[in-house]
């Protein structure tokens, strides 16, 4: 196992100490980013005590330690997984060659746009959060948010240390860019649309912990597989991390519907109106905000025919997740993927595409079937709970910006329609304004030790084996 070295400025694995021009590269963009943390992470939270983990190593029996941390004294560390012995290229046109320690020059730039967009994702979502605390559920999930976000600041520390090491000034005007596109801002907005999204409550939060770190848990894997090595070892390793912002979204809104159970049979009525009342979040209003938050990502995965994906898979830059043991074909030279477009005249039709070019596609496909478990899970919890009705994903043509079906107008089901009837009847598909004003009027701060808000179930168990009551943030 390579060492992790601790006592240095920068925690790290990967011998800095024995690169004084890229240490002190890192040392110098260090305060912008605590800068940036000051200003743009968790508002007012710096002082408070958190119940933190901290990477401090890649060994995946002990990569990390538990601990009461002020946020802007956390260790944001730079760890790459230990490296596979003998690695060699698994997919595209260099199969079986040995991996790569350094960038080729003829595909820095593709290289470098993808880390930058990754690198984008990870600085953007914290300022989507950065007022959330304000209105936290419990402590538990307050400390969770802050576990999120002191991660995705890590997250950001992991592409930046990429772009120092292997792309000279170029990689070093990256990073500081990386510190200077805020999401949301007019001027310099983050560059994926879900990022530039608002997250102003914990439904949203808990719904892009779901969808789109779940997008994030793709990407990375698939990046992980690059035939550049020092990616692929520190993508790996962030996908340990990863797990639990996908855990928090998926408990986050499977407590809401248990929650929400209770109240109906408390109350003997599934009216939305009445759950209301007892200050719950009613299915349909789940449902709106899961239409809203799933379409967003699916956005994330690009156009289902993109030369951009061939020319990433041909080079070896990007592969498939688990391309090792989920797929036979590593060339895809010959192979063809259908896909299913607008045919114009307010259809559907087939297409066929050549399979590299269908990689987008092969992967949002994998995505939706992986969004579908915790959707099954819900609904054996309201069909337990002795109701009919069912969460649903909305079909991957509704509601797109990007790619075959932006721009088209089509129902939940994926059908089209005209756009008469899209504007009649979005406003019952997608958080209405009334919705929003509710579930705002829901996000009143809890902060007594074990207590929860009463939209939302207590967690089955608390952190690191402490009781759910444990004091997770001292606000002192
Ligand atoms: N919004 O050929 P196309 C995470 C752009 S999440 C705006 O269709 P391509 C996290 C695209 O950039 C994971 N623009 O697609 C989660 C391109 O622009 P340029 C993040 C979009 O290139 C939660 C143009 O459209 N990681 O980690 O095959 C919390 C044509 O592109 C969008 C990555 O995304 C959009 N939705 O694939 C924290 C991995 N979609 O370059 C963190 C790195 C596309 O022509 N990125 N465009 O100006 C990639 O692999 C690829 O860039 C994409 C797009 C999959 C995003």
């Amino acid at each position: 196992m390579s060492n992790v070295d601790y006592s240095e400025k920068i925690p790290n694995n990967v011998d800095l100490a024995n690169d004084r021009t890229l240490q002190r590269a890192l040392e110098h963009w260090q305060p912008r980013f605590l800068e940036w943390w000051r200003e743009m992470g968790p508002n007012d939270f710096a002082s408070v005590d958190v119940y933190l983990r901290t990477a401090v190593g890649v060994d995946a029996q002990g990569w990390a330690h538990y601990g009461t941390v002020k946020m802007p004294d956390y260790r944001w560390g730079i760890f790459l997984a230990d490296p596979v012995a003998n690695r060699t290229i698994g997919f595209g046109d260099s199969f079986g060659q040995p991996v790569w320690q350094q960038v080729p020059g003829e595909f820095r730039s593709q290289f470098r746009r993808l880390i930058v967009t990754q690198g984008d994702t990870e600085p953007a979502s914290v300022e989507q959060q950065h007022r959330l605390g304000h209105t936290c559920p419990s402590l538990y999930d307050l400390r969770n948010l802050f576990q999120i976000n002191v991660e995705e600041g890590r997250h950001l520390w992991a592409m930046v240390y990429i772009l120092h090491a292997y792309f000279g000034r170029d990689g070093r005007e990256e990073a500081e860019e990386l510190l200077a596109r805020h999401s949301g801002d007019m001027d310099k907005p983050r560059i994926l649309g879900t990022f530039n999204e608002r997250i102003e409550d914990w439904l949203s939060f808990f719904c892009f912990c779901y969808f789109t770190d779940r997008d994030g848990k793709f990407q990375l894997k698939s990046l992980a597989e690059s035939s550049f090595d020092p990616l692929a070892r520190t993508c790996r390793f962030m996908l340990t991390e990863e797990a639990h912002h996908m855990f928090v979204g998926e408990t986050g809104l499977g407590r809401i519907v248990r929650r929400t159970l209770e109240v109906m049979k408390e109350i003997g009525s599934d009216d939305p109106e009445a759950i209301r009342r007892q200050g719950a979040v009613d299915l349909p209003l789940l449902q709106r905000y899961l239409n809203f938050w799933f379409s967003s990502s699916l956005d994330l995965f690009g156009s289902e025919v993109s030369s951009n994906a061939a020319s990433t898979f041909a080079n070896g830059i990007k592969g498939r997740p688990d391309e090792t043991t989920q797929y036979q074909d590593h060339v895809c030279a010959d192979s063809t993927f259908e896909i299913e477009v607008p045919d114009g005249k307010g259809g559907v039709t087939k297409d066929t595409s050549p399979m590299r070019n269908a990689m987008n596609e092969v992967l949002r496909d994998a995505y939706i079937r992986d969004c579908e478990i915790g959707l099954k899970r819900w609904n054996m919890q309201i069909k337990r709970g002795g109701y009919e009705l069912e969460l649903k994903l909305p079909s991957s043509r509704f509601r797109r910006a990007i790619g075959a079906w932006a721009n088209v107008p089509t129902d939940l089901d994926g059908r089209p329609i005209d756009r008469e009837e899209l504007d009649r009847r979005m406003p019952g598909w997608l958080p209405s304004a009334s919705d929003k004003a509710f579930v705002k009027s829901l996000m009143q701060r809890v902060v007594e030790p074990g207590k929860m808000a009463a939209w939302i179930a207590p967690p089955d168990r608390g952190i690191n084996n402490l009781p759910v009551d444990y004091e997770y943030v001292r606000l002192n």
